[in-house]
């Protein structure tokens, strides 16, 4: 299927894509440029579908599930570096890697373990390590699930020592990407999720939320330098085993943000399955300093199959863009299928968001905007439908191109042969 790789059919194609650009006032070039720089935060969890260095057979509870046995996940902090570090080959752009606290290597082995509430920057040394040689920054989440502590509830839960354990682990967490953001020069970002909630009607629904904001409140007193450090809430809707109540809802983390200007993470699946959150974007962004978007695919009950360029990723793009507020939002992948190849699954989220992301800069929003101004409703929903059908294709292999990554389909080979060679003759 190798079709287009460095063929001269791909210049000419993208010549002739940029005049087409060109005629609406869209620089080909520059658009490439801008959108390759954004950078794109892979999640760790999908090569091993969840599972961390803990001993964890398999992802349990916690209202996420990874669903599939698909061969070859990683089984330790060596093949998960060379799996992301295949999969950053094939993925076009500036990338960074977003982990998870059950992700931590201990010093003396593995079989030394710290506790969650105990871990320190020396037990992600390997990563920093990696993350330095690689150039690759590093994000953080505290681990608030697959725990025996975290089987009814943590940060709001009503046993103090049980919540004074999750708020050390909060706090331990902070210090870590702390010490990511100093190794790496900019800073990390910690996305804060916990799991808390109900799968029945709960008759107290306060109790819980003010828990979890007291316990917010010690989280957040610590002060760590804002250039080492970018700390982000997540919410959500609902969950499996949390269908009727989630203690860190919207509204909860919307007003809590708000009040503490900190950043908040809206994830794609989080909402009602007919909810987007492209909307929110701009409903936000004037009383918070930032966002996080996690990209994922809701499908029925589940909150993170494969991102896709759908409709939801390319709106979302396009606001950013419209908004100009790129340096105020960033880009991370949330998702964790555990049915096909994982790297193919890294690859297919984060290639569809980069062609997300060049959509957007292609958009010529000037002449949108001045045909808004003028009255011409006509006039702004014709362009909108005849952009869809300009050569973006093109301008899309030109960036992979230009990034030294496979274009179109030709990593398919790539993926075959690291799967048969790498990940297939792993006993699992
Ligand atoms: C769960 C949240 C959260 C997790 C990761 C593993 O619904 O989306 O971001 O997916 O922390
Ligand atoms: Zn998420």
């Amino acid at each position: 299927m190798k079709v287009y790789q460095h063929s001269e059919a791909l210049e000419q194609a993208y010549g002739l894509a940029k005049n087409r650009y060109a005629q609406v006032g869209i620089n080909t070039d520059e658009a490439i440029r801008v959108a390759a720089a954004i950078p794109i935060s892979l999640q760790c969890w999908q090569g091993d579908d969840v599972r961390g260095f803990e001993g964890a057979q398999r992802l349990s509870g916690g209202g996420i599930l990874a669903t599939g046995n698909y061969p070859g996940w990683a089984r330790n902090g060596d093949e998960l570096r060379s799996d992301a570090a295949f999969a950053f080959s094939l993925i076009p752009g500036a990338k960074r890697f977003n982990l998870h606290s059950i992700y931590g290597e201990t010093p003396g082995g593995p079989g030394k373990k710290r506790e969650r509430d105990a871990l320190e920057p020396a037990d992600f040394q390997t990563w920093m390590t990696w993350s330095q040689a690689n150039a690759i920054p590093l994000d953080f989440n505290p681990t608030f699930f697959a725990h025996p502590l975290a089987e009814a509830a943590t940060l709001s839960h009503e046993d103090p020592k049980i919540r004074r354990f999750w708020i050390r682990h909060a706090l331990a967490a902070r210090r870590i990407a702390s010490a990511f953001g100093e190794n790496q020069g900019v800073p990390a970002i910690n996305n804060l999720w916990i799991p808390d909630g109900s799968k029945d009607m709960p008759a107290d629904r306060l109790s819980p939320r003010l828990r979890l904001k007291d316990a917010l409140d010690e989280i957040f007193a610590l002060s760590l330098p804002a250039n080492t450090l970018s700390d982000t809430l997540e919410c959500k809707l609902f969950g499996i085993g949390s269908e009727a109540y989630v203690v860190g809802s919207h509204e909860f983390y919307l007003s809590y943000a708000v009040q503490k200007q900190l950043k908040l993470c809206l994830d794609m699946g989080h909402f009602h399955p007919t909810e987007k959150i492209a909307d929110k974007i701009s409903g936000i962004l004037p009383f918070v300093p930032g966002l996080l978007i996690h990209f994922s695919r809701g499908l029925r009950w589940d909150s993170d199959h494969v991102a896709l360029f759908s409709d939801e990723t390319r709106e979302v793009c396009r606001e950013v863009k419209r908004a100009e507020a790129f340096d105020r939002i960033a880009v991370a992948l949330d998702f964790f299928d555990a049915s096909i190849n994982r790297i193919a699954a890294w690859t297919i989220g984060a290639r569809s968001a980069r062609k997300a992301l060049l959509e957007a800069f292609l958009e010529p929003t000037a002449l949108l905007v001045a045909a808004e101004k003028t009255g011409k409703y006509h006039e702004r929903l014709a362009l909108m439908e005849a952009l869809k059908t300009f050569p973006f294709a093109a301008v899309w292999d030109k960036l992979c191109l230009d990034a030294g990554v496979p274009v179109g389909t030709d990593w398919f080979a790539l993926v075959d042969s690291y799967e048969q060679g790498i990940q297939g003759p792993r006993i699992q």
